[in-house]
């Protein structure tokens, strides 16, 4: 993965453009349940296999195969998710219409620390944020001395973005309701020599229209109860 990992980003974060070909991306967005969107309201969102309870845990059931295959065999050969205790068992699927986005948040305690993001349709810019100061300073696209230090990622279609460790602990992300990400540029966005297309970028003056863009963020829920295979059964294909 050492290739992979974004330079100026926290210690922990790692970009691969092109994670899936174009096919896999327009099979696996066909396969999304039309129905199963919960609308919240500045994105719509699916859990898959279900939302956690409100105790965190997760009623476990398998992933259906549309999810996993091909996407979580590649994760297995680079080895993202090797020390789970359960390898990937949950994914959410997150809808941005141009205009919208997502709070700065942390995933937080419910989930093995790390989390492995899979994007579709449009690019956009994901915003991280220190929350303390225990990251190491060691540059980044928006180095200031006094506040904390933040970095602009862009998501390109079929990529994969993984956050672990430090980065999962001590960041915040969050992605702005914007219609337009500017400014993009090498000295702003901090995976930019990780990019596939820069040319696109530069001939738009540093601008990226958002279209649509959809999200698979991969997970290992710590917390998982049994009685949810009993009362599911085997997971739909
Ligand atoms: O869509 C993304 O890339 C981020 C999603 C996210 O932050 C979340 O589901 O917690």
């Amino acid at each position: 993965m050492e290739q992979y990992r974004i330079p100026d980003a926290p210690v922990s974060m790692f970009y691969i453009h092109d994670f899936i070909t174009e096919e896999e991306e327009q099979a696996i967005l066909q396969s999304i349940p039309a129905k199963r969107w919960v609308s919240l309201s500045h994105r719509r969102l699916q859990a898959v296999p279900t939302r956690l309870t409100a105790t965190n845990t997760l009623l476990a059931s398998p992933l259906p195969t549309w999810l996993t295959v091909p996407i979580v065999s590649r994760f297995n050969e680079l080895g993202i998710f090797e020390g789970a205790p359960h390898g990937v068992n949950h994914c959410l699927i997150n809808e941005y219409l141009p205009g919208q986005g997502i709070m700065p948040h942390e995933d937080g305690g419910a989930y093995h620390p790390v989390v492995a993001t899979v994007s579709f349709s449009g690019s956009l810019v994901l915003d991280v944020t220190e929350k303390g100061a225990s990251i190491p300073r060691d540059g980044g696209a928006d180095a200031n001395q006094d506040g904390p230090k933040s970095w602009r990622i862009l998501q390109e279609p079929r990529s994969l973005l993984v956050t672990v460790g430090a980065a999962y602990d001590d960041t915040l992300h969050g992605i702005a309701d914007v219609t337009e990400d500017v400014d993009l540029n090498k000295h702003t966005v901090a995976n930019w020599n990780l990019l596939g297309d820069t040319q696109s970028i530069e001939a738009s003056q540093g601008r990226n229209e958002r279209t649509t863009r959809i999200s698979l963020t991969y997970r290992d829920v710590k917390k998982v109860s049994t009685i949810g295979s009993k009362l599911f059964g085997k997971a739909k294909g």
